[in-house]
């Protein structure tokens, strides 16, 4: 019996020394101390020993239960920590490897224009107002000296929603709205963009939803130099020194006397192209000083406050700042497009 448990000690830690994984370490485990294990049947024959005999026997049989339980366990340790590195290795990370970008958004070239601008005028001392695109005809139109039946009301194509309501044709109705609110009290300087509405035919300067910048100033003695010399600075600031400015006589109702402001074409370097139907010059806003009517309407005395407005359009900005051959670029999404200005956010 002795010798058959010394010969099971030795075939055991031989397999064990040689076991390749955790999995066939805990098979050799299972054969040989499992109780179905030739070292527990072992033990079950010790019935048959003599006195003398049986705890001889009894003490090997546990000193070879015990020495193949310690190589098991040493073997086991090694296994789990080769095992440890092999994973480590397998999920190692290069750090070195350079990242993919990721690719955000950017800025629309109609905000940043905006911005831009707004930028300009808060500069200059203006605050920004808002008024709702769903406007009442009262300030679309009646409260800027265009009474219903008004000729001039046929210059801005309207969509009714109501017989008084409309979507607005025009950012004007934020400067009878701030007059309503200031209650005859001047001084006042604001501006306001915001979204427009006209039935116009969509070509390449005309959208039927576009924007618009309207600005207001109001106060005791303001004169048409100071409109004058406001629409040179933002011109100048806007498209450099060196590009064209002319201002015509033109007619608003709410304005008197009114001028629109044209900017040399910069597609055609004012020659003449499609964008500036042949012209070289490219319309970008309306202005003139407050028509009294409209100041006594909302509550001023014409008498003592005189105060300038005008009303532009930011697509046509960009397209003569950017040279954007086509206002519809502006809103078919088209990533190609968009992407080519500013910094991506
Ligand atoms: C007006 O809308 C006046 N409310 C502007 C104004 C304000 C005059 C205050 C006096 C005092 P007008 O219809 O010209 O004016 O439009 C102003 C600007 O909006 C134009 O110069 C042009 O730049 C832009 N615009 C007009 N119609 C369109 C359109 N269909 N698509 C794109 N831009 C347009």
């Amino acid at each position: 019996m002795e010798d058959k448990l010394r010969s099971l000690q030795q075939e055991a830690i031989e397999k064990v020394n040689e076991a390749q994984d955790l999995k066939e370490l805990n098979n050799i485990r299972v054969a040989y101390l499992g109780k179905k294990g030739p070292v527990t049947e072992a033990l079950k024959g010790m019935g048959k020993l003599s006195a003398e005999e049986r705890p001889k026997m009894g003490a090997l049989a546990n000193e070879v239960r015990g020495a193949i339980t310690e190589t098991i366990e040493a073997k086991q340790a090694v296994l789990e920590k080769e095992a440890v590195e092999k994973k480590l290795q397998s999920e190692t990370i290069d750090v070195t490897l350079p990242g993919r970008p990721v690719k955000k958004g950017n800025h629309h070239p109609l905000t940043m224009i905006v911005e831009e601008i707004e930028d300009l005028f808060i500069g200059m001392g203006y605050t920004v107002a808002e008024g709702p695109e769903v406007e009442k005809d009262y300030y679309n139109f009646e409260a800027l000296n265009l009474p219903k039946g008004h000729p001039a009301r046929d210059m801005q194509d309207s969509f009714y929603i109501t017989e008084e309501t409309l979507l607005r044709t025009h950012t004007s109705p934020v400067q009878a709205r701030t007059m309503e609110l200031a209650k005859g009290k001047g001084p006042i300087k604001i501006i306001c963009p915001g979204k427009v509405y006209r039935r116009d035919t969509d070509d390449a300067t005309h959208s039927h939803q576009f924007t618009q910048i309207e600005g207001l100033v109001i106060d005791e003695n303001i004169r048409m130099s100071d409109l004058k010399g406001t629409l040179n600075v933002f011109a100048k600031k806007m498209f450099g020194e060196d590009r064209e400015i002319r201002l015509r006589p033109s007619f608003f109702p709410f304005t008197e006397p009114s001028v629109e402001m044209d900017i040399s074409c910069k597609i055609c370097g004012g020659k003449g192209c499609r964008v500036c139907k042949g012209t070289g010059w490219i319309e970008i806003l309306g202005a003139g000083m407050v028509h009294p009517n409209v100041l006594e309407m909302a509550g001023f005395d014409s008498k003592k406050y005189t105060g300038f407005a005008f009303g532009m359009g930011p697509e046509r900005i960009a397209m003569l700042k950017y040279g954007i051959d086509d206002i519809r670029h502006f809103y078919t999404n088209d990533t190609r497009f968009v992407t080519q200005f500013g910094t991506e956010e």
